[in-house]
């Protein structure tokens, strides 16, 4: 088995025994309680979910195996001369568990780099939706056409032992993501650059690769690219992009359908397509005003006319976290040191000073303040990617490590299908009345 394969197991090995002993001895405690308005309002703060690699709190916003981004970007190996993570070192992290050395990152870069193989296929059943496709349509389809490759799918019509289900699933986690940047750089050339592809380079790391294939080879357009894959990765496990991913895992669907089915959640607008939906809000902003400089209060006179008009300020608000979030945070400061003049940044930040008390003022938004998907766009365009609709692409090639190093843990831990138990409004009414109890 490989290096990082043998780690991986024997933490999971150890993490088994472990489990099976808390249950054993607490199985029968309870963690929470579940309301009416909970099972009818999205399952808000219902805990009943376990996801190794990442945990939210409300107030401090996420942190990855205890490592919160800050620390991540101070103690995970970076590139050469480079000042960001390597998104490989995160991807390490979340999967064994420990802190990644420089070696350990060299080593994932070098195997993504090995099994990056794309085969034609794939390549053709992309190029067989029209150009007008939403990207996201084109990534989805492409890895659905992948999933021939995947090694789960071949074991298990074999009949492979269900003590072995992870090892595959670990193989075919390690093929997806290491084919991913490939795929998304093929739609971005095929969509926006008149479908002129740029070859892998070999010698690079798997982000700064990624940028390569797209066509950006500035060296601070690789930095963002590694900060972006790191930030976007994981947000534990409630989130639709990460749920999804488990949930159709857990009837043993391989890796490449468990990734697809999570990834069309990342497409809704509510989710991951946002940080497209702030770059548009911004740009119909401007072009409304005729000006691409817009004083604080034309903008608040904006964010009114778009909440007037029954729609949500988006890259504003979470269903969890209740303070600025630090993904937004890290974006920041990147602006900061890499293009503090540049205008649509500033507006970005300026946009940040007039929202909250807005959204504050309406008395319902739980969260009036920023998520991740309110400061990417601005920064990608800065380096002249323009083209919005693309950028949930980069968020799902990011999710990737988080939902797939989540996967392996949860087939090396056994997990079962997920069967929660669902009631209908007829059986909630007899249920208040007294009469039935038939879910009890
Ligand atoms: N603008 C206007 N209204 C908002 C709002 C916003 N940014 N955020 C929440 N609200 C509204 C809700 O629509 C809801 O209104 P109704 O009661 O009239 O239906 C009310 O405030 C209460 O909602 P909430 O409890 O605060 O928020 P939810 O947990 O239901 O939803 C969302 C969380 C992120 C979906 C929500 O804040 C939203 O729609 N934000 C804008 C879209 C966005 O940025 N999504 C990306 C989120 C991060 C992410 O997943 N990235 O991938």
């Amino acid at each position: 088995m490989g290096i990082i394969k043998d780690r991986f197991k024997e933490k999971a090995d150890a993490a088994n025994v472990e489990i099976k002993d808390i249950l054993k001895t607490h199985g029968n405690k309870k963690i929470g309680e579940v309301t009416l308005a909970q099972a009818y309002q999205g399952m808000r703060g219902i805990t009943g979910l376990v996801t190794e690699t990442s945990l939210l709190d409300a107030q401090e916003g996420i942190r990855f195996r205890g490592y919160s981004i800050p620390e991540l970007q101070q103690h995970l190996p970076k590139a050469p001369g480079g000042g960001e993570p390597l998104p490989e070192g995160l991807f390490y992290l979340m999967l064994v568990g420990e802190m990644p050395t420089e070696e350990d990152a060299n080593h994932i870069t070098s195997v993504w780099q090995r099994r990056s193989h794309v085969p034609n296929h794939v390549f053709q059943t992309i190029d067989a939706l029209p150009i007008s496709a939403h990207p996201m349509t084109m990534f989805v389809t492409g890895v659905m056409a992948l999933q021939t490759e995947s090694n789960f799918a071949k074991e298990y019509a074999k009949g492979i032992n269900k003590k072995e289900y992870w090892n595959p699933v670990y193989d075919d986690a390690m093929d997806l993501i290491a084919r991913l940047p490939r795929i998304a750089a093929y739609i971005y050339r095929r969509k926006y650059k008149n479908n002129e592809h740029i070859h892998p380079n070999g010698l690079l790391d798997w982000a700064g690769n990624l940028a390569h294939m797209m066509g950006y080879d500035d060296e601070s357009f690789k930095e963002l690219m590694r900060l972006y894959m790191t930030i976007h990765a994981d947000h534990e496990g409630g989130n639709v992009s990460a749920h999804t991913t488990h949930l159709v895992g857990s009837a043993l669907s391989d890796p490449y359908l468990s990734y697809a089915a999570g990834m069309n959640g990342l497409a809704g607008p509510l989710h991951g397509l946002a940080n497209q939906e702030v770059i548009k809000w911004i740009f119909e902003m401007q072009a409304q005003l005729g000006t691409d400089d817009p004083t604080k209060e034309q903008i608040a006179d904006y964010v009114q006319k778009t909440l007037s008009s029954g729609k949500v300020v988006p890259g504003y608000g979470h269903a969890v976290l209740r303070k600025t979030d630090p993904r937004f945070t890290a974006q920041m400061e990147f602006g900061k040191k890499h293009m503090a003049d540049d205008k649509l940044v500033n507006t970005v930040w300026k946009v940040y000073e007039t929202v909250p008390p807005i959204l504050e003022s309406l008395g319902k938004v739980k969260n009036p303040w920023p998520n991740v998907d309110a400061h990417s766009g601005a920064l990608l365009v800065h380096y002249g990617l323009v083209e919005y609709e693309f950028y949930t692409v980069l968020f799902a090639v990011s999710r990737a490590l988080g939902v797939l190093a989540s996967l392996c843990w949860d087939r090396a831990l056994g997990l079962p299908i997920e069967r929660p138990k669902s009631v209908t409004t007829d059986a909630v009414k007899k249920w208040l009345d007294g009469k039935d109890e038939i879910w009890e």
